[in-house]
């Protein structure tokens, strides 16, 4: 490795931040947060980075399906739900955000639900004010605008948060999206995790723009750049985005500039196309220790603390899965149903010639 090697990923020089590499608060900066709140906080890290090693764990034993890490990127996906009130803001995830949705209301066993490959667990509960999961790239994110100008038109003040990912943001869906929230000013916030990789795509691959926030001059919006690995620094900007939401200022882009130290998902071999010495320098910008040592710093959490937590995180977890594997297995017809409130010929169709041949095997 030379000095000139450049890495992909991680955050910008001028990104905002808060915390300094080791969590203490840079020169002049306040925590926005409560310490309970950064306790909730740290939590929902904690037991992101655990529910991805056990998941990773269950679909190598062939008990769930593929499945895609939020590791390296629990304090983008939590500082930014954090700013949200479920009981009136809506999510609409792509599918690395999972402690976001669990601090929404989605119960984790129906979660695990979806990955064991029940498409029960795609789901949330009734007044859980969430989208399901979206694979289809950036899918999501005109139903997200639309949502928001609905709430708008109603009176509602309730505001929408939708994710994407830097490989997202090159979809035409993105451009729409952002070009319509911003001339019906909708009440919506774009949370564009930059981690560096769509699959193995690199960063400098995806776009020729200086940043992924730059593009949001060009649809009207503020658009701001934020160490997506400082818990703090992400909430400040996610709560300021969501105030000026509320106050009916319209959309914002924020672009969190994190990286994915796990590969893509379980499918995908990181070291093809990640050197080893960068993977280093990322390890070495892991959010949770950050977080770790600010809490440890302001004397609420300590080594006794955090292994209580991480039994209850671990239980929590274990009761999760056992309740999603007691569940009756998935039917195969399940996939025709919840498509068309009455389905037509063809669809009946289909899945009679479906039931049919499943039979013959
Ligand atoms: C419309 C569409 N095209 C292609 C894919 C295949 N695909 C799945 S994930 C992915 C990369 C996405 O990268 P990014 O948006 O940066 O999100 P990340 O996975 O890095 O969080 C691709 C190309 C897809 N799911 N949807």
């Amino acid at each position: 490795m030379t000095s000139t090697t450049i890495f992909e990923g991680g955050a910008d020089a001028d990104a905002y931040r808060v915390l300094d590499a080791n969590g203490v608060l840079l020169e002049g900066a306040s925590a926005p947060l409560s310490s309970e709140q950064l306790l909730e906080a740290f939590r929902w890290m904690l037991l992101s980075r655990t529910l991805d090693e056990r998941a990773v764990s269950l679909q190598r034993q062939g008990r769930i399906g593929t499945y895609s890490a939020v590791y390296g990127q629990e304090a983008s996906v939590v500082g930014s739900a954090l700013a949200l009130d479920p009981s009136r803001d809506w999510i609409f995830p792509q599918y690395r955000e999972l402690p976001a949705l669990l601090r929404h209301g989605m119960p984790l066993s129906t979660l695990i639900l979806y990955y064991v490959g029940n498409p029960l667990g795609a789901r949330p509960p009734d007044g859980v004010r969430l989208a399901p999961i979206q694979i289809s790239l950036a899918a999501q994110l005109p139903h997200a605008v639309g949502l928001a100008l609905g709430l708008k038109m109603q009176g509602d003040d309730g505001v929408v948060m939708t994710f994407c990912g830097d490989g997202a943001s090159s979809e035409g869906d993105f451009h729409e999206a952002l070009n319509l929230a911003g001339v019906v000013k909708a009440p919506v916030i774009f949370v564009l995790q930059n981690n560096g990789y769509a699959i193995s795509t690199p960063r400098s691959k995806q776009s020729a723009a200086p940043s992924f926030a730059a593009r949001a001059a060009g649809y009207g919006l503020p658009g701001v750049v934020v160490d997506g690995n400082d818990l703090l620094a992400v909430y400040e900007v996610a709560r300021d985005a969501v105030q000026r939401a509320r106050a009916g200022e319209g959309a914002t882009l924020i672009e969190s500039q994190t990286y994915r130290l796990y590969p893509h998902n379980t499918a995908d071999d990181q070291s093809r196309y990640v050197s080893p010495e960068e993977l280093e320098v990322r390890r070495g910008e892991d959010p949770i220790p950050r977080v770790r040592n600010h809490l440890e710093g302001l004397g609420v959490l300590d080594a006794a603390g955090e292994a209580a937590m991480q039994r209850s995180i671990d239980e929590e977890i274990s009761t999760a899965i056992a309740d999603a594997e007691a569940h009756a297995p998935a039917n195969v017809t399940q996939v025709f149903e919840h498509v068309y409130a009455n389905p037509w010929s063809r669809v009946t169709r289909q899945r009679d010639e479906f039931v049919r041949d499943a039979e013959g095997l």
